[in-house]
């Protein structure tokens, strides 16, 4: 632009010619087993519904799942599975990048470089590796469950990423990242983007059906406890009917009833009716009525998604192709990063990285 073509300083600005830039967002799950009502709700369904708006990076985090014992078929298995329901739920390989981590190993180098900026003491208070090692005797904890939020920072901090979709439970992980990123850039220079979580407004915490204090998760030894994304309507009915309940007959979202509340969250993050509408429509009726319809519920919301996860599996040549892209695209992305940091940090000791 000419100076005699430039707006007074009073003009309302032009819009900008750039187009403005989409934030990036990067989240996982860990393929330990069959994912669940909870991680659909708190997580996938929240990464579906945004992709459109943002720059997106989902993986599988199978380094992670390492972190507990668990056997190698299964987690080959679990991983092809997940990656299934990625794809099931709508996640789009032309819009989004879909891979495993094991394929990018960017992530487990920048994890070590990670490790000398991050303290014991804030491994050892995270509330995960707490409540996982709750019952244990530490002797048999691996030091990767320690170092589990380590690798979670690589993952997101290789893309620069903006937003991490997650659910409550990973809030405090995120943060922890986010200080990695900030002390790291502090000590070495400008080098990683410092991401913030995003935890959707409904459904972020789905609790246990056999416990209300305690939320809803894969790894719990009673299958009664959770509703997975594989189970057949008949399973989900009885699942929810055998659902402990709360003293009272009301069925109302009020903290001395914390079952009945995560029934109720339940059903509003799937129809999106907010719980007063709720509460409202089941006055004078009895739980049973609330499980009943809950059960039609979900077994109708998974019911396409089980469908779309059979056809996936049943391709693998498909599947592996998409993920092959998606970790091709992830590393062009991740190499650059990993070679700042170690730049940054003096790993990359060549002239040339000078
Ligand atoms: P594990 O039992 O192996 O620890 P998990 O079921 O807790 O696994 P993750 O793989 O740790 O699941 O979580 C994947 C995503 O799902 C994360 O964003 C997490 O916050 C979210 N998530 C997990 N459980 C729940 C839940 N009960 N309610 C809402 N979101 C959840
Ligand atoms: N720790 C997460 C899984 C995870 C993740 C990530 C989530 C690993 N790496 C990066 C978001 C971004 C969990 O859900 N347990």
């Amino acid at each position: 632009m000419t100076e005699a073509q430039a707006s007074p300083p009073d003009a309302p600005r032009a819009p900008s010619a750039e187009p403005k830039k989409r934030p990036r967002v990067f989240s996982g799950v860990k393929p330990t087993g069959t994912l669940t009502l909870g991680n659909y709700l708190g997580a996938l369904r929240n990464w579906v519904q945004g992709q459109r708006e943002v720059d997106p990076i989902f993986c599988v985090v199978n380094d992670h799942a390492i972190t507990i014992r668990i056997d190698p078929e299964e987690l080959r298995r679990n991983t092809r599975e997940v990656a299934a329901i990625y794809l099931a739920v709508g996640l789009d390989p032309e819009h989004c990048i879909l891979f495993v981590q094991s394929d990018v190993p960017e992530h487990t180098g920048l994890a070590w470089v990670l490790n000398s900026v991050t303290y014991y003491g804030e491994l050892h208070r995270m509330t995960q590796f707490k409540d996982k090692t709750a019952k244990g005797k530490l002797e048999g904890v691996s030091a990767g469950l320690l170092n589990y939020p380590i690798l979670m920072a690589a993952d997101i901090l290789l893309y620069n990423t903006d937003e991490v979709p997650v659910g409550e439970d990973q809030k405090q992980h995120v943060e922890l990242c986010r200080d990695v990123a900030i002390r790291f850039n502090g000590l070495f220079g400008e080098t990683f983007v410092v991401p913030k979580p995003v935890i959707p407004k409904v459904g972020a915490r789905i609790m246990s059906l056999d416990d209300p204090t305690r939320k809803m998760e894969k790894s719990n030894p009673n299958a009664g406890s959770y509703i997975l994304l594989t189970d057949g309507p008949d399973v989900i009915k009885k699942k929810l009917a055998r659902a402990v309940t709360d003293s009272g007959s009301e069925i109302l979202a009020t903290p001395d009833k914390p079952a009945i509340t995560n029934l109720l969250t339940i059903a509003s993050a799937l129809t999106g009716k907010p719980i007063p509408q709720l509460q409202e429509a089941y006055v004078g009726k009895m739980y049973g009525h609330l499980k009943k319809d809950l059960g039609e519920l979900v077994s109708e919301t998974l019911k396409p998604i089980q469908e779309k996860v059979a056809t996936y599996l049943a391709d693998p040549a498909q599947l592996e192709a998409i993920l092959d892209r998606g970790a091709e695209r992830a590393r062009a992305i991740a190499g650059p990063t990993l070679a700042l940091a170690k730049k940054r940090i003096g790993l990359g000791w060549k002239a040339a990285a000078r």
